[in-house]
């Protein structure tokens, strides 16, 4: 299906490893897109949020403009209690419900770009796909939930190698969080690779990577704004 309407707001989805700065450069860029004037959301898969230095926080200042589809819904807190290790879920249906919880959040998300706000999504089924295929389930099968979901208009892959993540503080005690494990999920990564990608190198500091993504970001805001939104990712 496609929705018709002009003066829409752009889907970036920032993408990457662990450690890479994704939420960094998320609150920064939303920042920044307010402070220009500009309509600006962001949003996170799996729904909950987390502060740069990586501890889960429950209230914080920048909630207010974080969107959670959501710790609060009951896939939400299903995702956290695997993600935490409190729970073991298997490994096709925790897929399932990560891309649930992407699905809960069309409404709200198709709602916003008609109404001409740009939204920055923190991971989306690129995440989704690479973690599971890393697990060693079938790439194919695991593109199939998210056919259909909202086609991002830009995809910023923060490219960090490894070795260089694991200096920013090392790898933490969550599901995933190995080295081995991450070498995978980037080379999975590289096979979603579609025209929609651009790869920036995230070794740089983190104001020099901003003014890169702000770049990118700017320029895809003014070519959305007359194209269609399509629902047809992966289609
Ligand atoms: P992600 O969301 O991709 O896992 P974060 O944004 O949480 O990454 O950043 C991970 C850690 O690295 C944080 O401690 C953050 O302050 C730090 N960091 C983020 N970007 C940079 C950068 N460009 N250079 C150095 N350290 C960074
Ligand atoms: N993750 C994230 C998945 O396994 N599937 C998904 O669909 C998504 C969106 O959840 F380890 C994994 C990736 C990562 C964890 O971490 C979420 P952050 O740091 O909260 O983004
Ligand atoms: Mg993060």
């Amino acid at each position: 299906r496609i929705l018709n309407n002009l003066g829409r707001g752009a889907l970036i989805v920032i993408e990457g490893c662990d450690r890479a700065g994704k939420s960094t450069q998320c609150m920064k860029l939303v920042d920044r897109l307010e402070d220009q004037g500009i309509k600006a959301r962001l949003l996170k898969f799996p729904g909950m949020f987390r502060s740069p230095s990586g501890s889960r926080i429950g209230q914080h200042p920048d909630m207010s403009f974080a969107y959670q589809p959501d710790r609060s819904t009951s896939i939400g807190q299903m995702i956290n209690a695997y993600l935490t290790n409190a729970k073991d879920i298997e490994d096709h249906a925790i897929h399932l419900l990560f891309s649930a919880n992407r699905w809960e959040a069309m409404t709200h998300l198709k709602s916003l770009l008609i109404a001409g706000t740009t939204v920055i999504i923190d991971r989306y089924a690129y995440s989704g796909v690479a973690f599971s295929a890393a697990k060693g389930l079938d790439l194919k099968w695991c593109k199939q939930p998210d056919v259909g979901l909202v086609t991002p208009d830009l995809v910023l892959f923060l490219d960090l190698p490894v070795e260089e993540a694991e200096k920013r503080g090392g790898f933490g005690g969550e599901r995933y969080e190995t080295k081995a494990f991450q070498k995978k999920v980037r080379d999975i990564f590289m096979d979603l690779r579609d025209r929609s990608w651009k790869i920036l190198d995230a070794r740089v500091s983190i104001d020099e990577l901003h003014a890169r993504v702000l770049e990118e970001v700017m320029r895809t805001i003014e070519n959305s704004k007359a194209l269609q939104i399509r629902e047809d990712l992966w289609k």
